[in-house]
């Protein structure tokens, strides 16, 4: 009952975050098919202009409309609003292959490496998800391996107080992977089963930051092998399709496994999920639209979709 309510709130606090993205996308398409228009390649071509404004990308627009040109030759469309619906299933089923959602196995250490650029909100991500896994009963601890940048150790140390897990940390200007040799130490000895690693932002072309993570990385599979398990990269919505080229050179450089959509909340930018699922073979675990503790949600498609139009 409490949870359905919680989920109620959170539905509708996606619907209300979505509101740009849905006027620059469904409500654009619907403002399209107004009045009595007819399926030609003049709507087509508007269609493609509205799709690509909303960011959803080169593919899925050259794609869905090639397969709505196509239903018309085959005569199966013949009114506007059933581009409609072709538009949404597109959507839910490009959606779709991307969501699957982090399982953490109990009792067995379960390691998590957040990167991204500067600002993509990282830090605020691994709070969040830290509070999601203590509710749900697990043990977590964070590392604050962003040595770099002046007052993040204390902003994650704000969000470990504020969670109530554990912080291992060092100096500003330490290295970083002896905060994560630490940390991994510490919760193998402990007992703790999720460990999640902040790390500086970076631009995925500073080559010295690159070879930091990477070092950084090569410590936690020699200290715990298979690890990390999860390196999930923390993607800013509003900065379009930007998002696209970061997520490469991050997995040509380190390998990422995961996707943090941040900030999906007020951008008229949000059609970039769309984007991501497409073009990206990379699943997409959780979603941000807020700064507040709980404005953090696991990936699902329907839900995203539904909330979108
Ligand atoms: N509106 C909104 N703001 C967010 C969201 N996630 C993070 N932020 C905000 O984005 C800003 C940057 O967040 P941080 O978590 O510090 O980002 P970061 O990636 O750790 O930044 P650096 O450590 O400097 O690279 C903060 O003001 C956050 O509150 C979100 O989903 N929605
Ligand atoms: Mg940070």
């Amino acid at each position: 009952m409490v949870d359905n309510n919680k989920n109620d709130g959170f539905l509708k606090k996606l619907r209300k975050g979505l509101s740009n993205t849905r006027k620059g996308l469904v409500e654009s398409f619907d403002d399209l098919m107004l009045g009595e228009k007819i399926i030609d390649d003049d709507l087509f071509e508007e269609l493609e202009e509205v799709l690509i404004t909303a960011d959803v990308g080169p593919a899925f627009t050259y794609d869905l409309i090639e397969e709505m040109k196509a239903a018309v030759e085959r005569k199966e469309l013949d009114n506007p609003d059933v581009l409609r619906t072709v538009l949404k299933d597109n959507m839910m089923d490009i959606l779709k292959d991307s969501e699957a959602p982090l399982r953490i196995p109990r009792n067995k250490l379960f390691t998590i490496m957040v990167v991204g650029v500067n600002g993509t909100g990282k830090t605020t991500t691994i709070g969040k998800i830290a509070h999601r896994f203590k509710k749900g009963g697990l043990s977590v601890m964070l590392a604050a391996a962003d040595t770099f940048r002046a007052a993040a150790i204390e902003q994650l140390e704000i969000w470990s107080q504020r969670v109530d897990v554990p912080l291992i940390k060092q100096k500003m200007g330490a290295d970083p992977s002896a905060v994560v040799y630490d940390a991994i130490h510490a919760a193998k000895s402990r007992g703790t089963e999720v460990v999640i690693i902040d790390t500086a932002g970076r631009l995925h072309t500073k080559v010295n930051l690159m070879d930091e993570l990477k070092k950084t990385k090569r410590i936690m599979e020699r200290e715990l092998p298979g690890s990390p398990h999860e390196v999930l990269i923390v993607l800013d919505a509003t900065t379009g399709q930007n998002a696209i080229s970061q997520v490469k050179m991050f997995n040509e450089e380190i390998g990422v496994t995961g996707i943090a959509l941040t900030k999906l909340d007020g951008t008229a930018k949000g059609g970039i999920i769309i984007r991501i699922a497409k073009e990206l073979n990379i699943p997409i675990r959780y979603i941000g639209i807020g700064e507040g503790i709980n404005d953090l949600k696991r990936f699902k498609s329907e839900e995203f979709v539904n909330a979108l139009f």
